[in-house]
């Protein structure tokens, strides 16, 4: 691995707000291991971030805060960009997508792309909301979600699911100006034809041959990866608009496109070759290098809700470009949850990373260690309080620690803290399979690192400390020195304990930087890299080590309980606490403005594009209409017919999968996720108004 060249990316996060432990967990942290591993191995990389300064949120929050989109994101670039510094992100470059370098860069990219054909541009009906005059682009409409009935999914993606959509998708839109329902006005666009790409895709996806010739191996992709990946192209890839009527972003470098951007998920992964640009400007370096070159791996680290922008849109414009190479891994995370429920920042249900760095100074590695434990590498997980205290007092402060303050304690009191000599002829069997462990440690750690599977990784890590805790608790030199003729066998089992101590400064350094550090400060260790990992003579006898300092202190109950009360206080007292805050304030007009009715289904079958929908016929007293539905999944066709249901007759008609769909049916869900009709509690007249 030494001489190769790798791009590793981490997903820019949106400069409206701060950085929370979800952030941390989903890509930041593992990123940061696997970069660390491959810079101790002597690979030439480039690790590269920044923020993500354009979409629709950051217009909205800037209204919202009436203030300006620059200024929104010149706070939190600013809030991001230490929160990383101090938490030991070791980014080359963290970059920025307001930056001229990245208009540059992304505007030329499409440029190119436009000027050799690879665009369609068509002219579509979109949102307007009149009452601001505005185009609405995808944030700025949420809905019903066609897929999981979602109330506040987003025009471009439900965050409930997970599904990617389009405004259009949405039952019942809303403008998030104006609150109102938009209306539908043409506007013409840029569409970048996914559909025209679908079988290089598929095969590359599946089998990791691009242009027949083998990329990588589609068997080092986790498999909700490619899972995801299928079910798109299976579902048929859509022309997906990349532009968008908005003032703030990129320019569309067209004549005729005034007031027209690029849509973020477009001009943000440029982001990433744009930070290289840079990088590379400031510290002599060919960004082609690692952007261009068959030989570079490009590796993006992201959640799992930008899985299709990284494997299926980036891909695509960068091999329409012709001159760039495609990632050779995208090892998404899953979610990762807050003590029972979804870390939600408009709830503010979340530890902010900046809060934990003042509550916990100096305790990087602490939070390092339980997130890597814990990590959502291929399935959601939870943080709790009480599961961070734990895994640091029994794991890191009872097990690295206690191993590492013991044989440097001992070594002081017996040998004065010089490293006592290894008389091999006292070596007993012990030693030598504790020695042969150290190796086969080593070996399944770098298999590990390699794979992407940190969990396993920091285990494997860990194993070293537990083997050299068992090897003193076994040797008990405590025990042996009380017997002059013992000296020589004590001076042994100290000097293997500390060439362990040794090992372990490396093995750990990818997970817990910090440490690292300290142990070799203590240890007065001279330079070692990643290759002395299995060398049982790194401390020479008589090298003399430096005082004893404990790694890691205690985590008391005080701090964690005021943790939890800090979680609890945000927490609105609902008698069922998983029921969904209420939404803002509407005013009886605005309630008076729906009409809905009782209505009794007539006929119902599945939806023949959409699993999780059902086509109804409804007899609403004043009309018979169709309905189409996201019930699939909770009622079966034959179930509903002849049941009376409560309907919003008067919402505007909308094609959902190609079906009319006029009205919608009012739907009770519960905690998991379980949906029953509104109906009356008696048999009610077909019409009547529900009030
Ligand atoms: N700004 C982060 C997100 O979707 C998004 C990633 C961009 S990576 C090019 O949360
Ligand atoms: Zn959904």
């Amino acid at each position: 691995m030494n001489n190769k060249r790798y791009t590793v990316t981490a997903a820019l996060p949106y400069a409206n707000g701060p950085l929370h432990l979800g952030h941390i967990a989903g890509c930041y942290l593992p990123s940061d291991i696997y970069v660390r591993y491959l810079k101790a191995k002597g690979a030439d990389v480039a690790f590269v971030c920044g923020s993500d300064e354009h979409g629709a949120a950051i217009t909205l929050r800037a209204k919202k805060e009436n203030t300006t989109p620059q200024h929104i994101v010149d706070t939190n670039h600013r809030i991001i960009q230490k929160a990383f510094e101090d938490f030991g992100i070791d980014f080359d470059i963290y970059h920025r997508t307001s930056s001229p370098l990245h208009h540059e860069t992304a505007a030329q990219f499409f440029k190119d792309l436009n000027e050799q054909g690879s665009f369609i541009q068509e002219t579509s009906e979109q949102f307007f909301d009149e009452e601001h005059q505005q185009f609405l682009a995808d944030r700025y409409v949420t809905g019903t979600c066609p897929k999981c009935s979602y109330d506040n999914a987003y025009g471009d993606q439900c965050e409930k699911c997970g599904s990617s959509l389009s405004p259009t998708d949405l039952i019942n839109p809303k403008s998030t100006l104006s609150g109102k329902t938009p209306v539908l006005r043409e506007t013409s666009h840029w569409y970048l034809p996914m559909n025209q790409h679908e079988g290089w895709l598929k095969t590359w996806i599946e089998t990791g041959k691009l242009d027949n010739k083998q990329q990588h191996d589609p068997n080092d992709w986790r498999k909700q990866v490619i899972g995801q990946c299928k079910s798109w192209i299976d579902n048929g890839l859509q022309p997906r608009s990349i532009t968008r009527d908005l003032n703030w972003g990129v320019k569309v470098p067209v004549d005729g496109a005034d007031g027209k951007v690029l849509y973020v998920w477009f001009d943000a992964p440029i982001g990433y070759i744009s930070a290289t640009k840079q990088w590379a400007a400031d510290n002599g370096k060919n960004w082609e290098d690692y952007w261009k070159d068959e030989n570079t791996e490009l590796i993006h680290f992201i959640g799992k809700d930008n899985i299709v922008f990284h494997c299926i849109i980036f891909p695509i414009i960068l091999k329409e470009h012709g001159d760039y190479i495609l990632p050779t891994n995208v090892p998404a995370n899953e979610f990762l949850n807050l003590e029972g429920d979804k870390i939600s920042t408009s709830r503010n249900w979340a530890v902010w990373l900046h809060e934990y760095l003042e509550d916990f100074p100096g305790k990087q590695d602490e939070l390092r260690y339980v997130l890597t434990s814990i990590a959502p590498e291929t399935k959601d997980s939870e943080f709790t309080w009480k599961d961070y205290q734990a895994r640091i007092n029994n794991e890191l402060v009872a097990i690295l620690g206690n191993f590492v303050n013991r044989s440097i304690v001992l070594t002081h009191k017996y040998f004065d803290g010089k490293i006592p000599e290894n008389n091999n002829q006292e070596i007993n069997i012990s030693h030598r399979i504790t020695y042969n462990q150290i190796l086969v440690i080593k070996k399944k750690l770098e298999e590990l690192l390699e794979e992407f599977k940190f969990k396993d990784a920091l285990i494997e890590a860990m194993s070293l400390a537990r083997l050299g805790n068992k090897f003193l608790a076994d040797a008990e030199p405590w025990k042996l020195i009380k017997d002059d003729s013992k000296r020589d066998e004590v001076k042994t089992i100290l000097n293997f304990s500390l060439q362990i101590c040794a090992n372990l400064a490396i093995a750990i350094q990818p997970f817990l930087p910090h440490t690292s550090r300290k142990l070799i400060d203590l240890l007065n260790l001279p330079d070692i890299t990643w290759n002395d990992l299995g060398n049982v003579n790194l401390l020479q006898p008589g090298h003399q080590i430096n005082p004893a300092e404990l790694l890691f202190p205690k985590i008391e109950d005080e701090a964690i309980d005021a943790q939890i009360a800090k979680l609890e206080a945000t927490k609105v007292k609902q008698s069922n606490p998983k029921a969904k805050p209420m939404k803002d304030e509407i005013t009886f007009d605005d309630f008076t403005k729906m009409d809905i009715r009782v209505a009794t289904i007539t006929a119902a079958e599945k939806h023949p594009n959409a699993d999780k929908l059902l086509k109804l016929t409804l007899d609403t007293g004043i009309d018979v209409r169709t309905v189409v539905s996201g019930i699939a999944e909770h009622y079966s066709p034959e179930e509903v017919i002849g049941k009376q249901v409560s309907v919003l007759v008067n919402l505007a008609p909308r094609k959902i999968r190609g079906i009319e769909s006029q009205g919608m049916i009012l739907m009770a869900e519960n905690n998991e996720g379980n949906l029953a009709f509104v109906s009356p509690e008696k048999a009610t007249d077909n019409g009547g108004e529900v009030r």
